[in-house]
């Protein structure tokens, strides 16, 4: 339920951004949980912050043409938006996917304000990409894609104003191709000016396991307040790209069992624990679609075409592909079939309809903004080492996500005490993030 006030700030929300669905949704979601806040802060409501927050300070659309390997022209779609700038410069990354438009973008770009502002680190919130669909594409038609894009993009980011980084679609390839031709274009080795760089070229240790690592490490915290572990359990990985794959890896390392991953062509399950060493072989070399693990792998994996991958009955459910992917006919049967825990990888995957199921159900519910803020806290560790032109070791730079995923949670913990939710992790991150924000914002005074 929504607070008078806030009730009709969604509304012109609504009006003011027609069609945008995931961007409504993520606002609402906010909104629902700071009224409380409200009551005790009247300086927020007097000085329009939350009005101000729905509004980004800055949207840019333009044109993507490149050429492909036959010499075909097509055009697509960039977007950056510049949402808040409170905390720090602009900072969130980039999603290459055909199903973009502005209102996904918008939807990125508001969840990563209050992503950002709990890390604690100083970033603002900003979220681009294109409708450009990377599946088949060459490497040579990726470059010169990334090429393009970059092409226009450059004159809107920087260091200190506009950091992008990947998402779906972009990885450490793209990275570097799009850090390639801003070097050319603005002949500065500007290292700060994007994250998930390559080692060789300034990259930071553990960004590229981070979001994935840091989820785990997120749910870790979460069994650990409800008396429990990973060891022994069962646990489900949706997707089976970047944060997926890392997802995994830490979840065993912690004593979980993965017993299934999936893409958007179906599920895998694999009762004796995902081979990771074939996943990446077969997702992040070779590019594949999930069917080819199963047949590689032999075996009891079993490949299972076009289903939801949330009729596996797990212990611990961590959906890690994209927004909305998990119902709230998905939650009940997780539930029916023992799920206590979900840490989102993803951003935004959980349907409100889910949300309400697992709060009644007592599972313990890790929202994205906080389970998955490792991957933008590691970029904020990234810039930092580019700014002080030094490198961290693997060891210092993991040491250093586990302290920012426990503090994270923590806050999240406490927060929602403090507010009167015991328990309820959307609230904590909704309220501890949009504080910090909104006292930013009061002190830089109406910009
Ligand atoms: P990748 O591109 O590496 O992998 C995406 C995975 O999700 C693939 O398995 C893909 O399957 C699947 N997927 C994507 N879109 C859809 C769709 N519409 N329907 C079904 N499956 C889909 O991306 P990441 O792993 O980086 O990102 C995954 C999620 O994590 C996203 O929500 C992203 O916003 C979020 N995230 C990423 C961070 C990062 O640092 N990379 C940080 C924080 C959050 P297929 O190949 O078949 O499309
Ligand atoms: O959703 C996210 O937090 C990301 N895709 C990572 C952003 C970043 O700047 O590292």
């Amino acid at each position: 339920m929504l607070h008078e006030k806030l009730a009709s700030i969604y509304d012109s929300v609504l009006r003011r951004n027609p069609g945008e669905t995931e961007f409504h949704q993520a606002v609402r979601e906010v909104l629902e949980s700071i009224g409380p806040v409200l009551g005790k802060h009247p300086e927020y409501a007097e000085s329009k912050i939350i009005e101000r927050i729905c509004e980004p300070e800055r949207q840019i659309i333009f044109r993507v043409p490149w050429e492909d390997d036959q010499g075909e022209v097509h055009i697509n779609r960039g977007f950056r938006v510049e949402f808040n700038s409170a905390l720090g410069p602009y900072k969130g990354g980039l999603r290459f996917h055909p199903s973009v438009y502005l209102g996904i973008v918008k939807f990125l770009g508001f969840e990563q304000i209050f992503k950002n502002s709990l890390t604690g680190l100083p970033i603002g919130g900003g979220k681009g990409g294109s409708d450009f669909d990377p599946k088949g594409r060459s490497q040579r038609e990726i470059m010169r894609f990334c090429q393009s894009f970059m092409t226009e993009l450059y004159r809107h980011i920087g260091e200190y104003t506009d950091v992008p980084a990947g998402d779906i679609g972009v990885g450490g390839r793209e990275v570097g191709y799009l850090f390639g031709q801003y070097k050319r274009i603005t002949n500065r080795y500007e290292s700060g000016v994007i994250t998930g760089k390559g080692l060789s070229y300034g990259g930071a240790q553990v960004r590229t396991e981070a979001t994935g690592y840091g989820c785990a490490f997120f749910v870790e915290e979460m069994l650990k307040a409800r008396g429990t572990s990973f060891d022994g359990k069962r646990v489900v990985v949706s997707g089976s790209g970047n944060v997926a794959i890392y997802t995994t890896e830490k979840v065993r390392q912690l004593g979980g069992t993965v017993i299934a991953c999936s893409d958007s062509s179906g599920y895998v399950v694999d009762e004796k624990g995902i081979d990771l060493d074939l996943l990446k072989q077969v997702k992040e070399v070779e590019r594949l679609r999930v069917d080819v693990y199963a047949k590689r792998r032999g075996g009891d994996a079993v490949f299972v075409a076009g289903r939801s991958i949330w009729e596996v009955p797990c212990d611990v459910a961590m959906p890690s592909a994209t927004q909305n992917e998990l119902t709230g006919r998905d939650a009940e049967t997780l539930v029916r079939g023992g799920c206590i825990a979900v840490g989102e990888g993803a951003n935004m995957p959980t349907m409100p309809e889910g949300i309400r199921v697992f709060r009644e159900a007592g599972v313990s519910f890790g929202p994205g903004k906080a389970a998955n803020a490792g991957g933008v806290a590691t970029s904020a560790l990234e810039m930092q080492q580019n700014a002080s032109r030094d490198s961290w070791t693997f060891e210092f730079s993991e040491r250093r996500l586990q302290e920012i995923m426990r503090d994270i949670h923590g806050r999240c913990l406490q927060t929602a005490d403090e507010y009167g939710m015991p328990g309820d992790y959307v609230a904590g991150a909704n309220i501890d993030g949009f504080k910090r924000v909104a006292d930013a914002m009061l002190s830089l005074g109406l910009i």
